[in-house]
């Protein structure tokens, strides 16, 4: 089912999630729910803090639509154990922070290990966008956010934005984005 996303500023979008210990019929079920919230999104990638449960599991599909089949992931637990040297820029958006858009400098290729779905451990070096976008969730798991990369003052700005758009959303005001 399609899972309410957590729109920033929000306390459990800051938390250092606790690692999963056991693949329970429950977290397969959130697996399935992140995925079918990601794409309905659309996204190309989700992690569990931002549908609110503190655990570290994430999600990408980062195959554009059309050119390449659909490759759903699932990560358990999963740590950079390899970035390169050089560095790539990307324009990075959020799913919890709508319509916020920033450069952000992160190494070009990381190289990851997790616990798939199905309990085998995994290890695949990712460049691209896939590179860009597992970053960007596994800085979920540690509670940081793609603004954080941006100068302090930005930031508030950024922050202030969202508030106001929060307090627009809860009176009513706005459509949801
Ligand atoms: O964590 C999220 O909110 C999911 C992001 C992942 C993402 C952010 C920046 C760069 C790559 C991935 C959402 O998918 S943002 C929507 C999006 C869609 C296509 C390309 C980039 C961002
Ligand atoms: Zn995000």
């Amino acid at each position: 089912m399609i899972r309410p996303i957590l729109i920033h500023p929000d306390p459990r979008l800051k938390k250092i999630c606790d690692p999963v210990a056991e693949i329970t019929d429950d977290l397969r079920r959130l697996a399935d729910d992140m995925l079918a919230t990601m794409y309905e999104a659309p996204g190309i990638g989700l992690a569990a803090p931002q549908v609110g449960v503190t655990r570290r599991l994430i999600v990408l599909d980062c195959n554009k639509e059309g050119d390449g089949a659909k490759r759903p992931l699932a990560m358990l637990n999963p740590q950079i154990v390899w970035q390169s040297e050089d560095v790539n820029t990307y324009e990075e958006g959020c799913l919890s922070l709508p319509n916020v858009f920033a450069d952000v400098e992160r190494p070009s290729e990381v190289k990851v290990r997790w616990t798939g779905i199905d309990g085998c451990e995994e290890e695949e070096q990712f460049s691209g966008l896939w590179a860009t976008c597992v970053q960007h969730e596994i800085d979920h798991l540690d509670g940081k956010l793609f603004i954080d990369y941006l100068r302090p003052l930005k930031r508030q700005m950024i922050t202030r934005k969202m508030e106001k758009f929060k307090r627009a959303q809860a009176s009513g005001l706005v459509v949801k984005a």
